[in-house]
C-alpha cells in the first residue's frame, strides 16, 4: 500500500504534516504517529494545525507537538503531508500556501472521493480510520519502530473514528490492530478512554438537556432531528465544541435510521452533522447540501434560518429513505 509513498518520500528532507481543521482524534492521532515515524526515519518534521485542539485531546501533543503554522514555517519545508482529509481546503491556510510556494503534497486518508491535487495519494475509503492506515505504514516498513507513544496515538484515532469499535467500518483486522496497539503501547483501554470520554463539564450536560428536549421525529419516525442554538450555548456558557457526541442520542432512538443535529451558530449559519445507523447514505445526503463525509457520518452547512434548514434537509432525506426501501424490496 505504501510502496510509492516510501520510495518518493526519500526525495524530501523537511516535512510538514498537517491535520484537518476542527481536529478530531483520528486526524491528531494519525498526525502524531506519522510524525514519530518520520522522525525515526531521519526526516526533519514539523506538525501543524490551524485550530485549537478540543479539550479531550489536549494530552495527545505531549507525544509530539502540534503547533499553528506560519507562512515562514511552510517555506522552510519541501513537502507537506495531509492526513485524514482528501482536499486541501479542509486543512486551513496550507490550501493557499501550497499553491503559492508550489509545495509538493502527499495525502493519507480514508474519506471517499479525493480531490485530484496530490502528488502521492493513499486513499482507502473502506479503512476504519486514518490511524489504521498509519499502523499499516509502520507494519509495511519496519514494525519494530512502532513505539508506545505512537501506539497510544493510533489507538485514540481508531477508537474515536469507530464510535469505540461499534461502526460498520470495523473489521476483524481493525480489532486485531487494536489488540496489537494495546500490546505495544502497554496501556489499559481505560487510560485513554477516560481521557477521551470522561471529561464532560456540568454546563455541557445543561446544554445536552436543552438539546434533548428539541428532538423531533420525521418520516415515520425514521429520521431524528436535534437542534442547538447560539442562545442555548450562550445561556449555558458553552460553545460548538461542547456539542460533540450529542447526535448519538437521537440516533439511538428505536427505529431511527438517521439522525441530524442542527447547530444554529447565528452569523456563521447552520452546521449540520448527519449520522446513519442503517443503509441510509448520509454522505450522499450531505453532498446535496454541498457537504460530505462518510456513508454513516457526514456534515454540511445551511445558510438558515433553522426551520428552513430542517425542512429542506428532511426533504432530501426522504429521497434517501425511498431509495433504501426500493433496494430492500427488490
Ligand atoms: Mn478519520
Amino acid at each position: 500500500m505504501f510502496e510509492e509513498f516510501l520510495k518518493k518520500i526519500e526525495n524530501y528532507k523537511q516535512i510538514a504534516v498537517f491535520s484537518h481543521i476542527r481536529p478530531d482524534g483520528d486526524c491528531i492521532g494519525s498526525q502524531i504517529a506519522l510524525c514519530i515515524w518520520l522522525e525515526k526515519n531521519g526526516f526533519d518534521v514539523r506538525s501543524f494545525n490551524d485550530d485549537d485542539l478540543p479539550p479531550n485531546l489536549v494530552w495527545l501533543p505531549e507525544f509530539y507537538p502540534v503547533t499553528k503554522p506560519s507562512e515562514e514555517d511552510v517555506t522552510e519545508c519541501d513537502l507537506a503531508i495531509l492526513v485524514d482529509g482528501n482536499a486541501t481546503h479542509r486543512f486551513g491556510k496550507i490550501d493557499e500556501w501550497y499553491r503559492k510556494f508550489k509545495l509538493p503534497l502527499m495525502m493519507i486518508d480514508h474519506h471517499p472521493d479525493p480531490e485530484n491535487q496530490f502528488d502521492v495519494m493513499i486513499s482507502v475509503p473502506e479503512a476504519s480510520s486514518t490511524c489504521e492506515l498509519i499502523y499499516k505504514l509502520y507494519v509495511e516498513h519496519e514494525p519494530g519502530q512502532l513505539c508506545e507513544k505512537a501506539a497510544k496515538a493510533l489507538y485514540t484515532g481508531i477508537i474515536t473514528d469507530t464510535g469505540s469499535l461499534q461502526f460498520d467500518s470495523v473489521t476483524p483486522e481493525t480489532v486485531e490492530i487494536v489488540a496489537d496497539l494495546l500490546r505495544i503501547g502497554k496501556f489499559k483501554p481505560n487510560e485513554i478512554i477516560e481521557k477521551i470520554y470522561s471529561n464532560k463539564s456540568l454546563k455541557q450536560y445543561r446544554l445536552l438537556s436543552r438539546a434533548l428536549s428539541t428532538i423531533e421525529l420525521y418520516e415515520n419516525n425514521q429520521v431524528a432531528v436535534m437542534s442547538v442554538t447560539q442562545q442555548m450555548m450562550d445561556e449555558t456558557g458553552t460553545t460548538n465544541v461542547d456539542t460533540e457526541g450529542f447526535v448519538n442520542y437521537p440516533l439511538s432512538i428505536q427505529g431511527v435510521k438517521a439522525a441530524i443535529i442542527f447547530k444554529d451558530l447565528a452569523d456563521d449559519g447552520i452546521k449540520m452533522s448527519l449520522r446513519s445507523r442503517s443503509d441510509v447514505n448520509v454522505n450522499l445526503w450531505a453532498r446535496e447540501l454541498d457537504g460530505g463525509g462518510h456513508q454513516k457520518a457526514a456534515g454540511a452547512w445551511h445558510p438558515g434560518p433553522l426551520e428552513k434548514a430542517i425542512r429542506e434537509t428532511v426533504e432530501i432525506g426522504r429521497k434517501q429513505l425511498n431509495k433504501v426501501e426500493k433496494t430492500a424490496s427488490t
